[in-house]
């Protein structure tokens, strides 16, 4: 990492110390879950400004990524509300982040997500698609944080522990990537919780089976040499640019 990373991160707050118990699921597992990072009012600022995004954007939700047909999602977050700005630069996340990066690392997204009633299951997967010449590399890392309660009735995430150790993708080695795995471990959690992963980990979104609401924030980070999944030298809007420090910007990777 070079000075001007270091000093970067330092300035987003990104030196927390982690515990050993945090340290070895990270190590082991490839994810660690953390209770209570978001406060009651900051939750609910999310939800109603996740809700006003839903209802403004109507049939264009999520065109700057992709859409899903049986799950709600918004994409380019990091454009649309102040709110979210705490998420994406969340000096604990960015902490967990630079523990597992080993480098200096860039926000590639911030996108929303909820599993509709009766939807919402993926097939197991990595985030990371191409080939891994520098395996074990991590490219890149999400955040999953819960706006919602999360439940296996609700269509929490699942993830299959260390995985991330591994270095093919689920889809070449499991005959149905859409099956139960017998190692998965639902990310069954209260509203505030993060699930903070390699994203090389296999993991998918399970099925909404009891229709309450599990609204999700996605703030996906990668590796400072890839290409973000949002290019914010290109969505970036100037309001948005405007109330920025020069390290958000560096996080950015638009200064
Ligand atoms: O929101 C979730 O349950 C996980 C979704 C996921 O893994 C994805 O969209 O790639």
């Amino acid at each position: 990492m070079n000075t001007s990373s270091e000093q970067y991160l330092s300035a987003l707050g990104a030196n927390q110390t982690l515990s050993p118990a945090q340290l070895d699921e990270l190590e082991t597992k490839g994810y660690v879950v953390i209770h209570d990072v978001i406060d009651k009012d900051w939750l609910e600022d999310m939800r109603a400004a996740f809700d006003s995004l839903v209802e403004k954007e109507g049939d264009n939700l999520a065109v700057e990524h992709h859409q899903e047909a049986t799950a709600t999602r918004i994409a380019n977050m990091i454009n649309k509300g102040t709110v979210w700005e705490k998420a994406w630069a969340h000096p604990l996340i960015l902490s967990v982040c630079r523990h597992i990066f080993q480098g200096p690392f860039k926000v590639s997204s911030l996108n929303g997500r909820e599993a509709l009633h009766h939807g919402g299951h993926q097939p197991l997967h990595a985030d990371w698609k191409k080939p891994r010449p520098d395996f074990p590399k991590v490219h890149l890392v999400n955040a999953i944080i819960a706006i919602d309660d999360l439940s296996a009735a609700n269509g929490a995430p699942r993830i299959i522990p260390g995985t991330h150790h591994r270095p093919e993708l689920p889809e070449d080695v499991l005959a149905d990537c859409g099956l139960p795995h017998p190692d998965e471990v639902i990310f069954e959690a209260p509203a505030g919780s993060v699930m903070i992963y390699n994203a090389h980990a296999w993991h998918g979104g399970t099925n909404n089976n009891a229709g309450t609401r599990r609204r999700v924030l996605h703030s996906l980070y990668i590796d400072r040499e890839d290409m973000q999944q949002q290019d914010q030298r290109k969505w970036l809007r100037p309001e948005t640019a405007s109330r920025l420090t020069p390290a958000q910007k560096w996080l950015l990777d638009v200064l």
